[in-house]
């Protein structure tokens, strides 16, 4: 695994716990942590539970004892070391946003088509799809269970900017984060609305806003939580996306990506209304998903709250008993599971870099329809 923060930490707690839960095919050895410092990789490999230690990259991919790679490091290096990693015959698990450009993001595609047919297998880590809640979603709207999709809502709000002594830090520079609310987090529920419905969006009207455009450099920058110092410095992401569009089978869907909603930490919340049901996501409550079946009779009609805790239910059967919830990271347990069974089968799992490069073609269409005052705009095709 390259990188060991606050991502880095959410991936080894992942590899730690797939095979204690599930019965996977093939069992992950935490062979190798990665990072430039050589002090702190050591201590985060030992709290994190990895066996030896690299400080460049490359020589991850010469270690015959290396067959995959996690890819858990700022945007800005990601195509780098995974097409990289990919030539070397790695498998590649990266996160998301895939890329900080669509470029970047083709090349990626091309190495994973490239490494595909020698049986290497690549993987954008949208962790949410992995919900359970989500995945049953995903499930009742293919089963027609909702009809034909109408509206889709989206918002995800977080709130830990909204200080604007917050410092400059790596999220906030387009350099090294591409974006900002857009590709950290609205990357995430243009994935999910596009998994839950099965479409994707063809064009959008777009907003893009930035509260507060100067801040203090960052004195000591440890991810989501850094203390700031005298010099500032210019921010050149966005702090919130507002994007509307049409889906590819006939929905439209709204999206709402801030960082500045005062209050809210971590706040996902989805709504799908097809023309015979809906259906309602909160990741605050993230056992739970709401249904609506307007076949029912009218007198007896209302959301009925489902406890996504049954064997049944998507990843149930490896956890605990019925009404024993889990948690945000166990999403990347099942992220792992599903690797690790696809690599095993010899097939590719999902969401794929092609997944991810049509993301990026989302947030790029976004960009600039928001640079041409909101007008319409086609995100291009694959
Ligand atoms: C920070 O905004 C962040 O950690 C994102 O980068 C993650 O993808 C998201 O899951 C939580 O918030």
């Amino acid at each position: 695994m390259v990188g060991y923060a606050f991502m880095g930490a959410a991936h080894s707690q992942a590899w730690r716990t797939a095979r204690r839960f599930f019965d996977l095919p093939l069992q992950p050895d935490m062979a190798v942590l990665c990072g430039r410092n050589a002090a702190a990789t050591t201590a985060a490999a030992q709290r994190m539970g990895w066996r030896t230690t690299e400080t460049d990259w490359k020589a991850l991919l010469r270690r015959d004892d290396v067959q995959l790679v996690d890819v858990c490091t700022p945007g800005d290096t990601h195509a780098e070391i995974a097409v990289a990693a990919l030539e070397a015959g790695k498998h590649v698990l990266c996160e998301k946003p895939l890329a900080n450009t669509v470029d970047e993001a083709r090349a990626m595609v091309a190495a994973a088509e490239r490494a595909q047919a020698r049986g290497v297998r690549s993987m954008v880590g949208f962790n949410y799809r992995r919900v359970p809640a989500v995945a049953l979603a995903r499930r009742l709207v293919e089963q027609g269970r909702i009809g034909r999709v109408r509206h889709v809502r989206a918002v995800y709000l977080q709130d830990w900017i909204v200080d604007p002594e917050f410092p400059l830090v790596w999220r906030l520079r387009a350099d090294e984060a591409g974006s900002g609310a857009l590709g950290d987090i609205g990357a995430h529920i243009v994935d999910l609305t596009q998994f839950v419905t099965g479409q994707r969006l063809t064009g959008v009207n777009a907003l893009l806003e930035t509260f507060v455009r100067r801040r203090p450099l960052p004195s000591a920058s440890s991810g989501l939580s850094a203390s700031g110092g005298s010099e500032v410095g210019d921010v050149t992401v966005d702090d919130a996306a507002l994007f509307f569009g049409r889906l590819d089978g006939g929905g439209i869907a709204t999206y709402e990506a801030t960082r500045f909603a005062t209050g809210r930490k971590n706040a996902i919340r989805v709504e799908v209304n097809g023309s015979t049901g809906s259906l309602a996501f909160d990741l605050e409550r993230l056992n739970e998903l709401e249904y609506l079946d307007g076949t029912e009779d009218a007198e007896l009609q209302g959301f009925r709250r489902v406890v996504v805790t049954e064997p049944g239910h998507p990843y149930l059967s490896g956890w605990y008993p019925p009404g024993h919830m889990l948690g945000w990271g166990d999403t990347f347990v099942h992220e792992v599971k599903d690797l690790v069974d696809a690599v095993a089968a010899g097939q590719d799992p999902l969401p794929s870099f092609d997944d991810g490069l049509q993301v990026q073609l989302v947030l790029d269409a976004v960009q600039r329809s928001a640079a041409d005052r909101g007008c319409w705009t086609e995100v291009e095709e694959l």
